[in-house]
C-alpha cells in the first residue's frame, strides 16, 4: 500500500520530495487541491471539510497505509479530526517543524512565515512554548509567497524582490532561525535565504515530517517489501492538470510520475 499525502495545491511536492529521497522503495499517491487553493484565508470549518474529503478519498480510493497532511493549514484545522475519524496513522507537519526549530536555534527568537489560517491557529505557537517557555516567535502571514508558486512565478526576479521586501522587518527581530510553516514556501528557499541572511537557518517543516514519517513507518512494520514491484507516484489535482505538472516537473526532477 502507498503513503497518502495532500496538500492544498503545488507545495505539498515538498513533502512528496523529501519523502521519495528518504523511502525509494514506497509508493506515494498525491492530491493537491489547486482548485480551492489557497486555503490560509478560509474558514477552519471549510479547511476541515476539504481536509476530509481528500483523507477519505485517498483511503477508500486508494487504501493508503498512512496519510501525511503535506499542508499546514490543513495540520492546524484538521489534524485532530482526521486522526479521530480514520483508522490509519495521520501525520501533520507543525509539530515536527516546531521541534526542529526548537532544537535548532540557540537565541530561541524563532521567526515562523505561514498563511494566516496558521498564523492565526497559534498552533506552532504553542506547540514551541511546550519545548521551550522561553523561546519566543516571530509569526507573518505571507499568503503572497503561496500565489507566487501556485502561478509559477517563484523563479522570477520579481518573486527575490518581492520575498525580500516582505521578510525585511525580520532583520530587527534578530532571529536565528525561520519556519518555513507553508508547504509552499521551499521552492523560495534562495530568495528567503537571501533576504534572512546565512546564518539564519531555515527549517523547512515538511522535510522533517517527511524524516517522522519514515521513523512512523519503520516504528509500525510499516515499510514496503524491498522484493516487491517498483513504487509508482500517482499526483493528482483537482486543478488544472496541465500547471501541475509543468509546476511538478520542474520541482521534483526525473522520475516516474503519474498524473
Ligand atoms: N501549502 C499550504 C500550507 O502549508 O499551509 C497552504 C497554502 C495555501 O494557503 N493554500
Amino acid at each position: 500500500h502507498a503513503i497518502g499525502m495532500m496538500d492544498s495545491g503545488i507545495g505539498g511536492l515538498t513533502v512528496v520530495k523529501a519523502a521519495k529521497a528518504l523511502l525509494p522503495n514506497e509508493s506515494i499517491v498525491f492530491v493537491g487541491d489547486n482548485a480551492r487553493n489557497p486555503y490560509g484565508p478560509k474558514d477552519p470549518e471549510e479547511v476541515i471539510k476539504y481536509s476530509r474529503q481528500i483523507a477519505h478519498y485517498l483511503v477508500e480510493k486508494h487504501q493508503i497505509k498512512v496519510l501525511a497532511i503535506a499542508c499546514n493549514t490543513a495540520t492546524a484545522c484538521a489534524l485532530p479530526v482526521l486522526q479521530d475519524e480514520l483508522d490509519i496513522p495521520v501525520i501533520g507537519v507543525i509539530d515536527s517543524g516546531a521541534k526542529a526549530a526548537v532544537e535548532a536555534s540557540r537565541s530561541k527568537r524563532i521567526g515562523l512565515i505561514a498563511t494566516q489560517g496558521t498564523v492565526r491557529s497559534n498552533k506552532y505557537q504553542q506547540g514551541i512554548a511546550a519545548l521551550d517557555k522561553n523561546a519566543k516567535v516571530f509569526a507573518q502571514a505571507e499568503p503572497d509567497f503561496v500565489q507566487l508558486v501556485e502561478q509559477n512565478r517563484y523563479q522570477e526576479p520579481a518573486a527575490e524582490a518581492e520575498v525580500a521586501d516582505h521578510l525585511a522587518a525580520f532583520r530587527n527581530d534578530q532571529i536565528d532561525t525561520l519556519i518555513l510553516g507553508c508547504t509552499h514556501f521551499p521552492l523560495l528557499t534562495s530568495a528567503i535565504k537571501k533576504a534572512v541572511g546565512n546564518d539564519v537557518t531555515l527549517i523547512d517543516a515538511g522535510a522533517v515530517t517527511a524524516l517522522e514519517l519514515a521513523a512512523d513507518l519503520k516504528v509500525n512494520g510499516l515499510l514496503r517489501k524491498t522484493d516487491t514491484k517498483k513504487p509508482s507516484y500517482q499526483l493528482y489535482t483537482t486543478g488544472s492538470v496541465a500547471s501541475f505538472e509543468t509546476i511538478a516537473r520542474n520541482w521534483l526532477g526525473q522520475g516516474d510520475w503519474q498524473f
